[in-house]
């Protein structure tokens, strides 16, 4: 046997125990479902909201202060992200969490945590979500925070800055929080938090915040800044007088937008910050704990609560139409027939997630009817245009004749959410305001939603997919995408890490756009592709490529990122020395049991800010990835 020939031979061994493991992975109703892993904020916010609305049980907090401990590092502080740098708001809220657990401050792993967020800035430099938290509890000042009053809730969608001109999810994020806000609760604990101050920055020489809260603030000041500041000041005077009336009829307004957009599942958006400000904010509009609202939103938080040897950690959000979707494209690239049993329950299943109902899209685009498919098991409102593309890929390669119609509305309403520019967002079409990032209360995550490369990618590979190659929404899209390439050849990710995974998802969309593979856009790509390629074999981009250029392409080689570029290579038509390097690493990396490790974050949340270890990843890629490969072998020989 060839060199060549036994690399066929291990990639379809490889391949053929991944596609057992995957297949081994779903559950009898046909989804599967990887855990989705953030970071400890969220346990340690889980703790802070029972304290909030007084059901916080001893167990709860034994158990989730084991958690959040079992993640600290030997320098005392917290990350977002495998091996990444230390988060001063994540280190701040484990340990305040930790205070409530009854962690002394003298304890050496309190004491090293609090050392360094004295070094980092203290509180004052934490963001403002996590002031928000200490507020509540009396450990902030309300009025050291910027003011989103609820009186926003009646500026018209054409109106700068309306709640419509938010992403989705700060949208949802914001308005329970205003409601917050014009509160100002205080449930005092039985501890300060004085040593969580900072050293020096910030501090005028009575230890007082000079800075507003901003030293934190990222990109240049400009006039705006100037203009906001001004601004916030202006609202601290209002929001000691607020007109009555107004106010009252704010709140209503806030209050009723938040109760309307409650999920089946009790979650709001299906994502944990709106989730618990919105619990937060009924409570302080009257809902007492036994209203149904309350019960059910509590009750759903269970259901995204991971109990394991005595710990409890909250998934941010849960993946299973996105995982399902990709799973099923991964077993049919690996070469299980469309009517194979797990095929079938799977598609059955999404069928049954179609969302056919109205949603907050619809402010932008009134005319469009309602079809496509959400991330979640229960997020009704919010159907977005990454999972339709990924749901019609695989439902139409299924083959289904039932599936037509569910397909066919997908597309429609995927196609009408297009952006004026040709580009497609994820959750709503022309959210691209950038008026918004300035707000001194915007200091953490994106805020909008604008056009991306991936999402336009899946969006044109589906659409050709469906003989639209030449279709006006694809020409405009593809014609985006050549726009958006980088002058290294790459495209950024922004739903994932990082210029591989944009790269990787743009190189099949343009050649199933009918984009030759000797066009210079493509060869670039594929030049950039092979220069990040490690001697190894393996690709890696580490999440600090968001902040920082010199990690673009670079960082510890993984699966999912490995299958990513080989996915691009091969559609790109490549067929050489990189691709069979790339298989035979994902071959070598593979554990005996099937699937692969990866301590490594690959997905992202919001760039630079918020990072996800989707746990699917590091199997359904691979398999999409060998499967490809083994066929475009077949193909060439
Ligand atoms: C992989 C791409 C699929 N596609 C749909 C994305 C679904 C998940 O989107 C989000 C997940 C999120 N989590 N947490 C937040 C969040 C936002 C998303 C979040 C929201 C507000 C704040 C902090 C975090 F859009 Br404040 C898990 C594109």
């Amino acid at each position: 046997m060839t060199a060549v020939a036994t690399g066929a031979a291990r990639a379809a061994t490889a391949l053929a125990a991944a596609r057992d493991h995957l297949l081994g992975l779903q559950t009898p109703e046909g989804w599967w479902k990887g855990e989705l892993q953030t970071n400890v904020t969220m346990d340690a916010e889980d703790l802070l909201l029972r304290e909030f609305l007084g059901v916080r049980t001893a167990q709860e907090t034994a158990e989730a202060a084991r958690w959040i401990r079992s993640q600290q590092r030997e320098d005392g502080t917290w990350a977002n992200f495998h091996e990444g740098p230390a988060d001063l708001s994540t280190t701040v809220e484990a340990y305040t969490a930790l205070r409530l657990a009854g962690d002394p401050p003298s304890a050496p792993h309190m004491r090293a945590a609090a050392a360094y967020v004295r070094g980092a800035g203290g509180v004052e430099s934490a963001r403002v979500f996590t002031r928000i938290w200490l507020a509540l509890f009396g450990l902030w000042r309300w009025e050291d925070l910027p003011v989103i009053p609820p009186e926003i809730m009646f500026l018209p969608p054409w109106c700068p800055l309306n709640v419509y001109d938010w992403a989705c999810w700060a949208r949802q994020t914001i308005v329970p929080l205003t409601i917050v806000t014009a509160h100002r609760p205080v449930r005092p604990l039985p501890f300060g938090l004085p040593e969580l101050r900072g050293d020096i920055s910030g501090l005028d020489i009575s230890g007082r915040d000079i800075t507003g809260g901003q030293v934190a603030r990222r990109g240049p000041r400009t006039g705006w800044d100037a203009v906001f500041a001004a601004l916030d000041r202006a609202l601290h005077r209002y929001e000691r007088r607020p007109v009555a009336g107004l106010r009252r009829a704010a709140l209503r307004r806030a209050a009723e937008w938040v109760v309307a957009r409650q999920e089946a599942d009790g979650s709001w958006g299906g994502i944990q910050p709106p989730w618990v400000y919105s619990l937060i904010a009924l409570s302080l509009s009257g809902y007492g704990l036994d209203h149904p609202v309350m019960r059910a939103g509590l009750a759903g938080l269970d259901r995204f609560t991971i109990r394991e040897n005595g710990t409890r950690r909250l998934e941010a959000c849960q993946s299973p139409v996105w995982d399902t979707a990709l799973a099923m494209t991964a077993l049919l690239d690996a070469g299980l027939p469309g009517d194979h049993a797990a095929l079938t329950r799977a598609g059955e299943w999404l069928l049954r997630e179609e969302i056919r109902g109205p949603g907050d899209w619809m402010v932008r685009r009134p005319g469009l009817a309602p079809g496509g498919w959400a991330f979640e098991f229960d997020n009704d409102g919010y159907p977005d245009v990454d999972d339709t593309a990924e749901v019609i890929l695989a439902l139409r390669r299924w083959g289904r004749p039932d599936a037509r119609p569910a397909v066919e509305r997908g597309l429609r309403w995927m196609a009408g959410m297009a952006c004026r520019d040709g580009g497609f967002a994820a959750f709503d079409a022309d959210n691209t305001r950038e008026l918004c990032l300035r707000l001194p209360f915007c200091d953490f995550g994106a805020v909008i939603d604008p056009p991306s490369a991936d999402v336009t990618a899946h969006v044109v590979e589906a659409l050709a997919a469906e003989g639209l190659a030449r279709s006006p929404v694809v020409r405009g899209a593809v014609m985006w995408l050549l726009r958006a390439q980088e002058p290294d050849g790459s495209w950024f990710g922004r739903w994932g890490a990082n210029h591989v995974y944009g790269t990787g998802a743009v190189l099949p969309a343009l050649a199933a756009a009918g984009v030759p593979p000797g066009a210079p856009a493509v060869r670039r790509a594929v030049a950039w592709l092979e220069a990040c390629q490690h001697p190894c074999g393996g690709w890696g981009e580490d999440m600090r490529s968001y902040r920082d250029p010199a990690w673009i392409g670079r960082g510890e080689p993984t699966a999912s990122q490995t299958a990513w570029a080989l996915i691009g290579l091969l559609a790109a038509g490549e067929r050489g020395r990189a691709v069979d390097r790339g298989a035979a690493w994902l071959a070598d990396s593979q554990r005996p049991d099937g699937t692969w490790d990866e301590p490594h974050y690959t997905g992202t949340g919001f760039p630079g800010d918020f990072f996800i270890n989707y746990h699917l990843y590091r199997l359904v890629f691979p398999v999409s990835a060998l499967g490809r490969y083994l066929r475009a072998r077949e193909g060439t020989s």
